[in-house]
């Protein structure tokens, strides 16, 4: 089996992306050590502190930010790092080439549950040009990532990974090495799973709400089959299972804060997600336009998501352009 360095060399990857994603997975695999030992690290709960987007941090947010942040910066081909869990970005070598968005931990409502969470991560280029340290370094569209991927914390730990050409997953071994498993991932066209959050039916738009009944209206309704659905509430697990066997994940706008475009964010969860997705054949939107052609205006700005299988997903969207 290959090594994930060897696979990214043999696959003639820029030398320079082939040392910062070891790097990233040096973080990550100090990660995954923290988080098997649970209760016995005394890693577990909820810290004192709330996050910019007022969420209450757990114990595991702050460990795994931190690791991140050190990890990355303390590589001189790092410019500098955004992260789910910091106010704004933060700045390492003024001469470094990357700039790396990341969500430590998604899915960490679950962590006390033992359920699976994973590390998102997004890798895109200084801009050409004489620019200060600032967040709007980081402001540009899914388009220009260089690499993106995930590692889940589940039975095993898993990185899916794509540098552009493709994506491919890599199994932690117990020699701590990152080993090729899955090569030229590809998610199936068509579906019969979905996976929603359902208790927020009331506050979804009228598409949204119409599409969801017609798949529960199985045999009986326009879609003509019945389907299966998901919910494990990490992104993260979500987007690994349709990756392995296809699906439909959505993530919609909702009225509870209708200021907010959706819950999850686009430079931590939705670029990085959208570009797998893509890579492997899939399709990732907002119900209305393709993710990773938003300019975003902010880092820690929301976005709508809805992303998997090309047929599924392309749906959804017709849904979203009938007249009501
Ligand atoms: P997080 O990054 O704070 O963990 O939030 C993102 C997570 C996603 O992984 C998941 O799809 C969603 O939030 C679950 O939300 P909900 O608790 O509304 O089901
Ligand atoms: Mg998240």
């Amino acid at each position: 089996m290959q090594l994930l360095s060897n696979f990214l060399k043999h696959k003639k990857i820029d030398t320079e992306l082939v040392e910062l994603i070891d790097t990233l997975m040096l973080a990550c695999k100090e990660i995954a050590l923290q988080l098997r030992e649970g209760e016995l690290a005394g890693v577990l709960g909820i810290s004192d502190n709330t996050n910019i987007q007022g969420e209450t941090q757990k114990k595991l947010d702050i460990i795994s930010n931190e690791i991140l942040k050190k990890v990355l910066l303390d590589n001189p081909l790092v410019r500098g790092v955004a992260s789910e869990e910091e106010d704004h970005a933060v700045f390492g070598n003024p001469e470094g080439r990357f700039l790396v968005t990341f969500d430590p931990l998604d899915g960490s409502s679950n962590i006390d549950i033992n359920v699976s969470v994973g590390t998102i991560f997004s890798v895109l280029e200084v801009p050409a040009g004489e620019h200060e340290d600032s967040d709007s370094l980081f402001l540009q569209p899914g388009t220009q990532q260089l690499a993106a991927g995930y590692v889940l914390y589940g039975p095993h730990a898993v990185l899916s990974l794509t540098t552009g050409d493709g994506v491919n997953m890599f199994t932690l071994a117990h020699t701590g090495d990152f080993l090729l498993t899955q090569e030229d991932v590809t998610v199936p066209e068509t579906t019969a799973e979905f996976a929603i959050n359902m208790s927020n039916q009331r506050f979804w738009e009228p598409a949204m709400r119409n599409y969801i009944d017609d798949l529960l209206a199985g045999t009986e309704g326009p879609r003509a089959q019945n389907y299966n659905m998901r919910w494990i509430a990490s992104m993260v697990a979500e987007v690994h299972r349709i990756l392995t066997r296809g699906g439909l994940f959505t993530y919609p706008w909702d009225s509870r804060d209708p200021k907010k475009p959706g819950k999850l964010r686009l430079m931590y969860e939705g670029n990085p997600m959208s570009m797998l997705i893509e890579q492997a054949g899939g399709v990732s939107s907002t119900c209305y336009q393709r993710i990773m052609e938003i300019q975003p205006e902010h880092i820690h700005q929301r976005v709508s998501v809805a992303l998997g299988s090309r047929e599924e997903v392309k749906a959804l969207v017709e849904y979203h352009q009938k007249p009501e």
